[in-house]
């Protein structure tokens, strides 16, 4: 069953200038491009966005950093979506990412890891609605 997942090119990528690269990788393996934007998180929606972060050590610096400069949203249908995502974006740390991974790829470190990728279904709906009102989404 097709089903959708929420991506973000975060600020090392953007910044980095691999964010055609990203998309044009996403679209390759089947991803259809349900909605899409540009936008810059300010410190307190980026603090909203990784609430569940909250206790851990890493969550200031993540909020800094994912404020620091634009980002592009994106929500994404294939079958298996979340499942088939997290696969193509690779671990976390892309020092431990799978050739062939975005994170292998274009990732920088565990904190500057070039994209998000939901984590289940139910996540991938509550980020989607985080960036997107329902007329942005197709
Ligand atoms: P993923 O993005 O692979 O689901 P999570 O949910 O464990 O990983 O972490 C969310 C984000 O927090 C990561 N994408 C990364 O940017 C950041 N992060 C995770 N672990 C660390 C860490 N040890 N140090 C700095 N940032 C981290």
């Amino acid at each position: 069953m097709s089903n959708r997942t929420f991506t973000m090119i975060k600020p090392d990528a953007f910044r980095n200038g691999h964010s055609g690269a990203i998309l044009d990788r996403i679209i390759k393996e089947g991803f259809n491009i349900k909605a899409l934007k540009m936008v810059k998180l300010s410190a307190e929606k980026a603090g909203e966005f990784y609430a569940v972060h909250k206790e851990r050590p890493f969550y200031g610096e993540l909020v800094a950093f994912m404020s620091s400069g634009p980002i592009i949203a994106a929500i994404l249908e294939k079958e298996n979506a979340v499942e088939s995502f997290r696969t193509l974006i690779g671990a976390t740390n892309p020092a431990q990412a799978a050739e062939g991974t975005i994170r292998k790829m274009f990732a920088t470190s565990v904190g500057e890891n070039a994209v998000h990728g939901s984590d289940s279904n139910e996540n991938a709906a509550i980020e989607g609605a985080f960036f997107f009102a329902g007329l942005e989404q197709f």
